[in-house]
């Protein structure tokens, strides 16, 4: 279990460093690209917010994730249009109930920035599934108030969870049972009919984009249509588009899955290993074990 958390927290963030680079590209460009660094991003700098909050907090705490948002906020990792908007109201002292309404006119943000960032509450709820959804739609408000873009959060929340306990195809039947929004339950629907499918048909079925309905069902498929963490891992980045986001939450589900060391070593080793960097995140996965299993 104590692998398994590692291998969430770790998993999410070398699928996130190894598609960086060519976040954006198509599947064709992605498929000529060589070589890259391992630097995180935005996603991973907030899987680290959520983690620290859950463990400071030993639970959710709205007011404290904000704090931890705003401390670990650079905008150099490449943060999302909506997010950024909503860190700066939150950081002029806007409430965290008001801020993520403001933006997109007043619809808030479906992106799947929410989703990108929600393995640890996935992680520290994982054996009661009702708690967990409604911690992970209430984390997602701090910046996504739109009900796809939490929805999304919870999906994918819901998947490490399940992940972690075991489930591998078994979990669309779980998630079908809990997903209310059509576009997640059409493509949950969808991803058995998939498994052989070629990239473009995946791409047009499932998606590969910010969105969250257009990438947290993607991940899903990504883990489940193969049998290691690996190949999960880079048939995910090889769709091209939102790489590092939908690399990223592959790799928190599969790592939630196989445990730790089932990651390549030599992606672990290239992670960035600064002040909050591998190490740290390593740290962040035993102490939320050591919560949640004392
Ligand atoms: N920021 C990026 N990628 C930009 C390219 C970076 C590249 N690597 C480079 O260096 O140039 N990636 C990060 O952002 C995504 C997560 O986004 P988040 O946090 O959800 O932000 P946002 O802006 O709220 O939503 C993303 C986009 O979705 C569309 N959208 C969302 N809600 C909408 C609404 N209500 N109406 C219309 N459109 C909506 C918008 O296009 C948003 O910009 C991750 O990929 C992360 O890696
Ligand atoms: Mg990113
Ligand atoms: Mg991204």
């Amino acid at each position: 279990m104590k692998s398994k958390f590692r291998g969430a927290l770790i998993g999410g963030a070398v699928g996130d460093a190894l598609g960086a680079p060519v976040e954006g590209c198509t599947w064709e460009e992605v498929r000529l690209f060589h070589g890259g660094t391992m630097r995180y991003t935005d996603d991973t700098e907030m899987m680290i917010g959520v983690a620290e909050s859950l463990i400071d907090k030993k639970g959710f705490d709205g007011a404290d994730m904000v704090r931890k948002f705003l401390r670990n906020y650079h905008a150099w990792r490449g943060y999302g249009p909506g997010t950024r908007a909503v860190l700066e109201l939150l950081r002029a002292g806007v409430s965290y109930a008001e801020a993520s309404k403001r933006i997109f006119d007043g619809a808030g943000s479906y992106g799947n920035g929410a989703a990108m960032r929600i393995a640890p509450l996935g992680l520290f709820y994982c054996d009661d599934i009702d708690t967990l959804w409604d911690m992970a739609y209430r984390a997602s408000h701090i910046t996504h108030s739109h009900v796809l873009g939490k929805e999304g959060a919870a999906i994918m929340a819901c998947s490490v969870a399940l992940a972690l306990r075991g489930y591998r195809e078994e979990m669309l039947n779980a998630l079908l049972a809990r997903t209310r929004e059509e576009v997640y339950r059409d493509k949950l629907r969808k991803i058995e009919q998939l498994l052989d499918a070629d990239r473009q048909t995946v791409i047009e079925e499932l998606g590969n984009g910010e969105a969250a309905f257009e990438s947290v069902i993607t991940a899903i498929y990504a883990f489940i249509r193969f049998h290691n963490f690996k190949d999960s891992v880079i048939y995910a980045i090889s769709l091209g588009g939102d790489t590092d986001t939908i690399g990223s939450m592959t790799g928190a589900i599969s790592g939630a899955y196989y445990g730790e060391a089932a990651i390549p070593p030599e992606w672990v080793n290239a992670l960035e290993n600064g002040a909050k960097g591998r190490s740290y995140i390593i740290w962040l996965a035993d102490e939320l074990y050591r919560i949640r299993f004392p």
